[in-house]
C-alpha cells in the first residue's frame, strides 16, 4: 500500500484544515474571496506550490518541500488577495538518477516526465475496469499506489515518522492479509474502508488489484479465496480472478476454470478464462508454503 493510503482520507483531512485557513483569511481581510482545493479541482498543485516557494519539482515530478522531502501531500487556498511569495526553491536534484532507475516499469521515461500509463499507481487506482493484461505483472505486490520513486530519493532518507494522528494506519489494514481483501465484499468494504483513500478505485478496483497481486506474489491463501471470486457479481472481478488462478495452474484451478467458464455469460470474462486455462494448463500447481502466519497488509 502506498503510505498515503494507511490513514484517513487525506481530502478530507486537508479539507478541514483549509477550511480553518481559509476563515482566518476572511476574518483578516474582510471580502476577500477564497476557495479550497486539495486534488480535488482542475488545479496544478505542484506547479502553484513550486511557485509559491514551497520547493521543487524533484525528476520524479514529486514535489520535494520545505522539510527537504517529498512525503508531504498539496491543498490550497486561492484567494484575491495581493500576498507576497516565498523566495523560490532550487532543483537540488543534481546528478541524481535514483527514481528513474529504480521505477520498475520504466514510467519515468526522462527527468520530470511520468507516463501515467505505465505508472503503478495510475493502474491500481485510476484504471476503472480491467487493467491491460500486459501490465498486470507490472503491480508486482502494490495492491494500492506504489511509493518506489520516493522511497529511493535521498531527500526521503532522513524522514522521521509522521505523527500526525489523522495519517495513522487505520483499522482498515491493522491485521489484514491479501486473501482478506480479496474476499470483501460490498458491505464490508463499504463498512471498513470509508473514509480512506482506499474508497476510490471503489471495491471492484481493490479486489481486482489484490487479485492481480496474488497472481504475481502466488499467495497460497489469496488464490484459494480467488476461487470464490469466480462468482462474484462484479466482471472485473471475476476476470482478475480467472487471470490469477490461470498464473497458479494446477488441477484445482483448472477445475474451477472450467466451471466457471461453462455458467460465464459475459464475453470479456469468459475471454479472460480462456486465456487463463491455456496458462494453467502450462503451469504445475503452485502450492502454499507451510504454516504461514498472517502477514499483514504492509506499507514499505
Ligand atoms: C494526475 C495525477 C497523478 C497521475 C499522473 C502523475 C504525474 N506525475 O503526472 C498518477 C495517477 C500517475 C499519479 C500518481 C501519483 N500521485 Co498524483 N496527482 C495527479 C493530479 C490529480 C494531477 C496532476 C496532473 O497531472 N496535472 C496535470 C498536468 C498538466 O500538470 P503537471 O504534471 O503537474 O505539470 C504542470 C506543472 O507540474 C509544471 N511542470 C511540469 N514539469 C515541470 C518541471 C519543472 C522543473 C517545473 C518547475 C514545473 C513543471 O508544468 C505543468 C503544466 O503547468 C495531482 C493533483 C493536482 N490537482 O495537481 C496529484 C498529485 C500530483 N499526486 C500526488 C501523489 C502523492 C501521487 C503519488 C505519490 C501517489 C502514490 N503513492 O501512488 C503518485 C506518484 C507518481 C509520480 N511519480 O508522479 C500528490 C503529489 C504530492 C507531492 N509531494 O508532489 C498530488 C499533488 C496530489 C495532492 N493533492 O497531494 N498522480
Ligand atoms: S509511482 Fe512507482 S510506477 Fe509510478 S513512476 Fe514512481 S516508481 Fe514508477
Ligand atoms: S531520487 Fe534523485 S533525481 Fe529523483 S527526485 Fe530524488 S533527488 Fe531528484
Amino acid at each position: 500500500m502506498a503510505r498515503y493510503a494507511v490513514g484517513r482520507d487525506y481530502h478530507a483531512v486537508l479539507a478541514a484544515r483549509l477550511r480553518v485557513l481559509a476563515d482566518f483569511i476572511e476574518a483578516e481581510a474582510p471580502g476577500a474571496r477564497t476557495r479550497l482545493y486539495t486534488d480535488t479541482g482542475p488545479v496544478l498543485e505542484r506547479e502553484l506550490a513550486v511557485r509559491a516557494g514551497l520547493g521543487w519539482f524533484g525528476k520524479n515530478t514529486n514535489l520535494i518541500g520545505p522539510r527537504g522531502n517529498s512525503w508531504l501531500l498539496l491543498g490550497e487556498v486561492l484567494t484575491d488577495l495581493d500576498l507576497p511569495s516565498d523566495d523560490p526553491v532550487a532543483d537540488r536534484c543534481g546528478t541524481c538518477t535514483a527514481c528513474l532507475d529504480a521505477c520498475p516499469t520504466g514510467a519515468i521515461p526522462e527527468p520530470y516526465l511520468v507516463d501515467s500509463t505505465r505508472c503503478i499507481s495510475y493502474l491500481t487506482i485510476e484504471i476503472r475496469g480491467r487493467i491491460p493484461s500486459d501490465r498486470r505483472a507490472d503491480l508486482g505486490d502494490w495492491v494500492f499506489g506504489c511509493d518506489i520513486c520516493q522511497e529511493v530519493c535521498p531527500w526521503n532518507r532522513k524522514t522521521a515518522p509522521v505523527e500526525d494522528g489523522a495519517f495513522q494506519a487505520g483499522r482498515h489494514l491493522e491485521e489484514r492479509t491479501l486473501a482478506d481483501l480479496v474476499r470483501l465484499d460490498e458491505r464490508a468494504f463499504a463498512a471498513e474502508f470509508s473514509p480512506t483513500a482506499l474508497e476510490r478505485p471503489r471495491r471492484r478496483g481493490l479486489v481486482r488489484n489484490a487479485l492481480i497481486v496474488a497472481g504475481n506474489t502466488q499467495d497460497g491463501p489469496a488464490l484459494g479465496a480467488a476461487i470464490d471470486k469466480l462468482e462474484d457479481d462484479d466482471p472485473v472481478v471475476r476476470g482478475a480472478a480467472a487471470w490469477a488462478l490461470g498464473r497458479r495452474g494446477g488441477a484445482g484451478a483448472r477445475h474451477a476454470l472450467e466451471r466457471a467458464r461453462a455458467g460465464e455469460t459475459d464475453t470479456e470474462v469468459r475471454a479472460e478464462i480462456e486465456t487463463a486455462l491455456d496458462g494453467a494448463a502450462d503451469r504445475p500447481e503452485v502450492r502454499p508454503p507451510v504454516a504461514v502466519p498472517p502477514q499483514g497488509v504492509k506499507t514499505r
